[in-house]
């Protein structure tokens, strides 16, 4: 039986590393005659993408519910595509995915207030229910401190401290989901040096690396 490509999400806060650690990996892959690709959420060139970004860059105000489907729908409109290239042998690494949208959406306070969430955890996770699911996500896991170290936060949209704070909490109900239901999701501390996170990730999918038998699954099924 052929196999298929495996389907890495790579996830973490902002400042985690994993843009970088993403890139680095594609290249070991790469070198390793592995076929890979590289894809990251939000995909900012669709036009649903654009609207992202723009609202991401503070350039335009959208109702919490409808960015929050806006993210997802961004998933679904290459859903297809993922699972084709997955069929085709090809590997997969995907810089963030459905788990950043219920981690970013569920931590959203009420607007004056400091209680969450704004957005119920379930509703916040029912739009992504059905995608292709990963065949394990790695989760970077930085702190406060090392986030801080690394020069702050940037201009956009949820790069604040506190919004930092209580998206990390809600990732780790997100693990716990995952882990419930059959996925594999591995906590990487992400605190350790750029090369070090990287020989850890390697160890990490190094096992998957040669192709998955059997079916891709679907979140949360
Ligand atoms: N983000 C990302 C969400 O709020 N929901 C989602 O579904 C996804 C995929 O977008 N702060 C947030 C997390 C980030 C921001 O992502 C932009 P990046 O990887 O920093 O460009
Ligand atoms: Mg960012």
């Amino acid at each position: 039986m052929t196999k298929r490509g495996a389907f890495i999400v790579i996830e973490g806060l902002d400042r985690s590393g994993k843009s970088t650690q993403a890139a680095t990996l594609l290249k070991r892959l790469q070198d390793a005659q592995s076929p890979a690709k590289l894809i990251n959420f939000p995909d900012r060139t669709t036009a649903i993408g654009k609207m992202i970004d723009s609202y991401l860059r503070s350039e335009s105000e959208l109702d919490d519910r409808a960015v929050h489907l806006l993210f997802s729908a961004n998933r679904w409109e290459l859903a297809k595509s993922i699972e084709e290239t997955l069929q085709s042998g090809e590997t997969i690494i995907c810089d963030r995915y459905a788990f950043s949208g219920i981690a970013f959406s569920a931590s959203k306070i009420r607007p004056g207030t400091n209680s969450y969430p704004l957005l119920d955890y379930s509703w916040c996770r029912a739009p992504d229910v059905g995608l292709p699911a990963p065949d394990m996500t790695i989760f970077l896991d930085v702190t406060q401190e090392v986030a801080r170290a690394r020069g702050g936060y940037g201009e956009e949209r949820y790069e604040k401290e506190g919004v930092q704070r209580r998206v990390r909490d809600v990732f780790e109900r997100v693990a716990e989901e995952v882990e419930g239901s059959g996925g594999r999701w591995v906590l990487v501390n992400a605190d350790e040096s750029e090369e070090e996170v990287q020989k850890v990730v390697w160890d990490t999918v190094k096992e998957i690396i040669g192709g998955i038998e059997g079916p891709i699954e679907k979140l949360w099924d």
